[in-house]
């Protein structure tokens, strides 16, 4: 099948909206709405190719993976060890909750058949013909949105043939609700809570795709990964490479919250800057100035004004020291207490630590207790010292990434905002920062 020549962007400057453009449409998430918008011509495409056509044309793209670690897409996929006659699976992860990262949950409620969509493609790729979406459990409403998506284009007969080890099995397509646990977004442990158990981290190797769901080849994406893949068949390998960088091709969503004007979604190219992003959400809040902001959530490293001109792709972050993560672009302006804001990251994960490995069970309950008595201005001399030396021994110890996560807001807190930090062994947060006890923090 020929490359589709590449359509022109739908929207001017530096947005580029395709897994969000039908967001504002009416009845967006229905089928009806979907195919009106050019949806299932992707999966044609698809089926005009062999499965190793569509892994090669994927790896062609460059599209890499959008849950955090950015592990190139079709690689992962050819990892499949060859066929043997039992059952391969496609398993999203749709567990979406590192704080502030909110881009899967939307899509899902409002453009959910290009996950299905996608589901369908990546299913023909790897021969599966029964993938799971694992979403968290909190979120009732965005399961049913899912469930009905599925319902669908069941119906419709899209997923009727062409899938399976031979190709011409149909897809199941099952959605799990799980319990609400941040460490079942670490892929091992969301396979062994889709499995009915515990979730709790898998030593890797090996990795999913030689032994993942049921001890059978898997491929873990996220939604967002998933999501993208229809308008790559449909668009074109040519036009998803246009744009992005060198080595971080193509668009993802970027997600602003905090101390913008219009925080929200924004669908752009890899290499826009958060300069840019802040200019397009409207500025920083009228009357004030920016602070601190990190790139991907929780997890990465607190960035100041200074980095605001680093290219937002996966090469120039780990540049300025940090992983690019989720996009989940947080924005605190001077109203805002670090040692608060480091202080609630720091209850998040010693909540949601697992309890399988003692530097992060025991290491984050330490950070917290430190972290309240800086807070309210209780700390005891000593406490900062303690609490980088604790951090230090977290990260790069732990048995998985949530302990390095847990660690990094500390250390680069400390790291940047040592006398903010400092201060909290005499004066309590709420009277160095008196507005930010009103404020979204
Ligand atoms: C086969 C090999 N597969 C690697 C696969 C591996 C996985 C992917 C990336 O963490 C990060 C984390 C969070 N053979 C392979 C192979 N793979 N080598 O590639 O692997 P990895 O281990 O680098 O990362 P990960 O475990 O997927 C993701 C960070 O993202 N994060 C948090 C994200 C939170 C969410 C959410 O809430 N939804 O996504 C933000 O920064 O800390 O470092 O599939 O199997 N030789
Ligand atoms: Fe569990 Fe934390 Fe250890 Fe990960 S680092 S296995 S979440 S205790």
């Amino acid at each position: 099948a020929p490359e589709p020549e590449a359509p022109a962007l739908s929207a001017p400057g530096r947005l580029t909206p395709v897994v969000t453009d039908l967001w504002d449409v009416e009845d967006s998430w229905t089928l009806a709405a979907y195919r009106e918008h050019g949806g299932y011509e992707g999966l044609a495409r698809a089926k005009t190719l062999s499965p190793d056509e569509l892994v090669a044309l994927v790896k062609d793209s460059g599209l890499r993976g959008r849950g955090g670690a950015g592990f190139p897409a079709g690689l992962k996929w050819s990892f499949l060890p060859p066929a043997d006659g039992g059952p391969r699976y496609l398993v999203v992860n749709a567990d979406e909750s590192e704080p502030g990262t909110c881009k899967d949950i939307p899509t899902i409620l409002s453009n959910p058949q290009a996950l299905v969509e996608g589901i369908a493609i990546t299913s023909r790729a790897i021969g599966c013909d029964h993938a799971f979406v694992y979403l968290r459990g909190e979120v009732p409403h965005v399961y049913r949105r899912l469930l009905h998506a599925v319902r669908e284009a069941t119906e419709a007969g899209l997923l009727d043939t062409g899938f399976g080890l031979d190709g011409d099995q149909p897809l199941r397509i099952t959605a799990h609700a799980g319990a609400g646990a941040y460490i079942c977004g670490e892929e091992t442990a969301l396979l062994d809570s889709l499995e009915g158990r515990r979730g709790h981290p898998r030593l890797k190797p090996p990795f999913p795709a030689v032994a993942g769901l049921y001890a059978r080849p898997t491929v873990v994406n996220n939604v967002e990964t998933i999501a993208q893949v229809p308008a790559i068949l449909a668009r074109g390998v040519q036009w998803y490479a246009s744009m992005g960088t060198e080595r971080s091709k193509g668009h993802g969503i970027f997600s602003l919250s905090g101390h913008v004007s219009r925080p929200g979604q924004f669908e752009a190219p890899f290499g826009i800057t958060m300069r840019e992003l802040i200019d397009l959400a409207g500025g920083i809040r009228p009357g004030h100035r920016l602070k601190f902001w990190v790139p991907g959530g929780s997890s990465t490293p607190i960035f100041g004004p200074e980095e605001l001109d680093v290219p937002l792709d996966y090469e120039s972050v780990a540049g300025a020291g940090s992983m690019l993560g989720t996009r989940a672009l947080q924005v605190f302006d001077e109203t805002v207490s670090v040692v608060r804001v480091v202080a609630r990251w720091t209850e998040f994960y010693q909540h949601e630590s697992c309890g399988k490995c003692t530097p992060c069970r025991e290491g984050t309950y330490w950070m917290r207790q430190i972290m309240a008595r800086l807070e309210q201005g209780r700390g005891l001399p000593g406490d900062v010292d303690k609490l980088e030396d604790i951090a230090s021994n977290i990260a790069g110890r732990s048995f998985c990434a949530l302990g390095d996560a847990a660690a990094t807001p500390v250390l680069s807190g400390i790291a940047r905002f040592r006398s903010e930090f400092e201060a909290g062994c005499t004066t309590p947060a709420r009277e160095l920062f008196p507005y930010a006890a009103s404020a979204l923090v």
